[in-house]
């Protein structure tokens, strides 16, 4: 065990460098080639890799000094001089990053003397660091940052740099990591596995114009969530139809003084509801879900729909179990109460729980058709838009006739659903609305 100085090695044409790291400290246990110091010029950053192995015993240098060809950095007790001599001959040019491409200081001593260094696994050497980053999208990083990103498989082109210049510090790269593994994660859903996508830019609004920073309401960040990650997990298709509801309206409306008497708005989504269960009975791979693993299909043979209710903190979905026994004055009673709880916030957790199948109806606030979000694990939802008088060609009397039209948009997971049944599905559903008698079946 011997104390060595260890000084700023020949870095070509540089003097005066900024130090901008420092890496060790007293007490740290330094391999040969690990950085010690980074400097940094107008044109360049270089990691100061240590030319033997031992333990730091004293830094000599801070961040912000100014650092030259001989500058001391460190005390070290070194572990085997002569061995890692010899290994320091090979290897202690500085480790470059080329800022600006041109301008690299040429090795300090002539590529015969020594014998080409293999560089060690990880540690780039300055050709490749070169390559590996193209001018104009290289991120501004020092070589142990960079190594030490690639360690930890950080992508140093989706990390803003808070050091001077637009740096990336180490610390950067510690935050970035911390952010990613605390974004929500698609849970159980084997497919979400191995999803990257490239960071949202933060911007900075107000340099456009006037702004105001509100939170997002808690239903939001979890219906959001949700959403988000049922639209990236499950391969959506929207299948459009249309309904002729002219004879379903006629009654509804003969029906509404009755239901009122007994408290009821009986409303257009009770019937949908209805006809939603009788299409489910007939094609049963609409009320089922996908395992976690997506190796089996569950069938269900219960009917609990749930339909999309927009209140003022966001979007919740009760659910009205068992449809299939119930009438239609029964689900029109209970879309109202659990509806009217939805916007007090009354709902209790369970009440949202255990659907098989989603309405959304925009139709009572407009719209022609939109494309519905699967409520997953569900795996297939029914947006429903604004009825319409439209003239229907009737090819007995060979005349158009004005008839109340409602267009269906049917979202089904293509996983589970193939598009001929997704079809059939709304083909079905159709049937059902155009004539109310089949309903009451
Ligand atoms: N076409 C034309 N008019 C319609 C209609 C349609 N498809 N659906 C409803 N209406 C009419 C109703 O007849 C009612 O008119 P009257 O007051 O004159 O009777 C009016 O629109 C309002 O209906 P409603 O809202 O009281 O009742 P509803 O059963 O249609 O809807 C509910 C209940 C909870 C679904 C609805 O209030 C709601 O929240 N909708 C928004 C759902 C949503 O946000 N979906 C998007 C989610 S993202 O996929």
């Amino acid at each position: 065990m011997a104390i060595q100085e260890v000084f700023v090695p020949d870095i070509g044409n540089f003097e005066n460098v900024d130090v901008i790291e420092v890496h060790v400290k007293a007490g740290d246990s330094i391999r040969v080639d690990d950085a010690l110091i980074t400097l940094e010029s107008d044109k360049a950053s270089m990691d100061i890799p240590a030319p033997f192995a031992g333990t730091v015993k004293e830094v000599k240098i801070k961040v912000g000094d100014k650092a030259s060809q001989g500058t001391l950095i460190a005390l070290v007790d070194v572990d085997d001089i002569m061995q890692d001599a010899r290994k320091a001959l090979a290897v202690t040019a500085p480790v470059v990053t080329s800022v600006a491409t041109a301008e690299i200081p040429p090795p300090s001593k002539p590529v015969e003397e020594v014998p080409k260094p293999i560089p060690p696994q990880g540690t780039p050497n300055p050709v490749a660091a070169r390559a590996e980053f193209a001018p104009g999208k290289n991120p501004h990083a020092s070589p142990s940052v960079r190594k030490f990103a690639r360690e930890l498989g950080a992508d140093l082109t989706r990390i803003s740099g808070s050091g001077p210049k637009g740096r990336i510090t180490k610390e950067d790269v510690q935050a970035w990591i911390k952010n990613e593994l605390s974004k929500p994660r698609a849970e159980g859903m084997a497919s979400s596995a191995g999803l990257s996508v490239q960071a949202m830019p933060n911007i900075d609004f107000s340099q456009f114009g006037e702004v105001e920073t509100q939170p997002l309401s808690r239903i939001k960040k979890i219906s959001g969530a949700n959403l988000h990650r049922n639209w990236v997990t499950a391969p959506h298709v929207t299948q459009f139809d249309q309904a002729d509801i002219t004879d379903l309206e006629d009654f509804r409306k003969s029906m509404q003084d009755e239901a009122a008497k007994r408290g009821v708005k009986l409303t257009l989504l009770a019937f949908l509801m209805k006809a939603v269960v009788n299409a489910l009975r007939a094609y049963p791979h609409f009320n089922a879900s996908l395992s976690a693993d997506g190796s089996e299909l569950i069938l269900k043979k219960y009917y609990h729909i749930g339909f999309a209710c927009d209140t003022p903190d966001g979007l919740v979905v009760p659910v009205i179990r068992d449809v299939n026994k119930k009438d239609v004055l029964d689900i029109a009673r209970e879309l109202g109460e659990l509806s009217a709880r939805a916007r007090e916030r009354k709902l209790k957790v369970e009440e949202m729980q255990g659907g098989c199948f989603t309405i959304s109806s925009l139709g009572g606030i407009g719209g022609t058709a939109f494309t519905p979000i699967i409520n997953c694990p569900e795996v297939a939802i029914l947006g429903v838009s604004r009825s319409s008088l439209q003239p229907v060609w009737n090819a007995q009397t060979k005349t158009f006739e004005p008839r109340l039209i409602l267009p269906l948009s049917l979202s089904y997971d293509h996983r589970v659903i193939d598009g001929a049944d997704g079809a059939r599905f709304t083909s079905h559903l159709r049937v059902m609305l155009s004539d109310v008698r089949r309903l009451l079946l």
